[in-house]
């Protein structure tokens, strides 16, 4: 990748399609098919972690590696991880229990392609695997620096980030009166904290100074409202063709969301403002950060 040359959308597409590739075939590496009955676990985590989704989060990760010099073999470790924890969000939220969802990414859903029983085992496998892989020496040769890996993710996939943000968007959907206050504080655990540890993983890595976290998560905080935004809108304004999964359903819910608070328009010039902030955020560094710059903007322009 070189990002001296990512100016356009057109280059910042083929280069997030590169990071897929090359994260997918991480993920492949650390996912082999063994013998035996359990096989059919395996099967599923890899039907779930190498599904057609963007790679957003591992984009996240291998951009900011560019800012602290860290190794692209640690970083990729790192985004293979995040994206194992991601797939398994993915796999309990569309669970009957949950979402009840037929369609993921086009095709259909991790308990409709297997069975329910198989799908909480695969997304209970994804998870654990992405701790072994932040653990293993392959990703840091500190292991003060893999431990405060371990830390970060968990902090942010558990009950203080994601699982928190998911128990309280259930308990939203009966919620209607929810105000904007409440509805940013659910998103940014539900979908933010992740988001935040994808793009601090790498100032972790690289024993970055507190500044340079700091303005990490100034970034990631509002990108990850611009993402939730962006995907409120998908939600109204796209189609199953474009999403690769239902649509509508938070207005069939009577949910409280951004959209339904704020209306599409000034949701959209809400996203926008907050790309703004996003990147300006960016301002401290002197590296080159237009890498982080492109995925800002393509959150909010983004049609899946
Ligand atoms: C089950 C603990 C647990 C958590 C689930 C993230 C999440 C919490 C649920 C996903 C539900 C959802 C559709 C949230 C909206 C934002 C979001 C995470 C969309 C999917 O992420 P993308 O657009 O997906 O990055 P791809 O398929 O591109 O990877």
């Amino acid at each position: 990748m070189n990002n001296e040359a990512w100016t356009d959308d057109t280059v910042f597409e083929t280069a997030l399609g590169d990071t897929a590739r090359e994260v997918d075939a991480v993920i492949d590496r650390l996912i082999p098919i063994p013998p035996g009955p359990e096989a059919r676990v395996f099967e599923a985590m890899r039907y779930a972690a190498l599904g057609p989704g963007k790679r957003l989060r591992p984009f996240l990760v291998m951009a900011s590696a560019r800012l602290f010099g860290v190794a692209r073999r640690s970083a990729l470790q790192v985004a293979a991880a995040v994206e194992m924890v991601h797939a398994y969000s993915l796999v309990h939220d569309d669970l009957p229990a949950m979402d009840n969802s037929d369609l993921r990414r086009g095709r259909p859903t991790c308990h409709k392609q297997f069975d329910d029983a198989t799908a909480v085992l695969a997304g209970d496998g994804l998870l654990t695997l992405a701790f072994e892989v932040l653990a293993h020496p392959h990703t840091h040769g500190d292991p003060a620096v893999r431990c405060e890996l371990v830390s970060a993710l968990a902090l942010a996939a558990g009950n203080q980030g994601m699982v928190g943000g998911q128990m309280f968007d259930l308990i939203a959907e009966h919620r209607p009166d929810l105000d904007i206050g409440a509805i940013t504080r659910l998103q940014r655990l539900k979908t933010g904290a992740l988001i935040a540890f994808s793009c601090e993983a790498c100032a972790i890595l690289g024993k970055a100074p507190s500044d340079a976290r700091t303005a990490l998560r100034g970034y990631a905080h509002d990108l990850g409202l611009a993402f939730q935004i962006a995907d409120d809108v998908l939600d109204v304004e796209g189609s199953t063709e474009m999403t690769g999964k239902p649509v509508g359903q938070d207005v069939v819910a009577g949910k409280a969301t951004f959209v339904s608070i704020l209306g599409v328009v000034r949701a959209r010039a809400q996203a926008r403002l907050l790309v703004d902030q996003a990147v300006a955020h960016l301002d401290i560094f002197d590296a080159n950060t237009e890498l982080l710059r492109q995925a800002a903007r393509f959150v909010v322009e983004r049609r899946a």
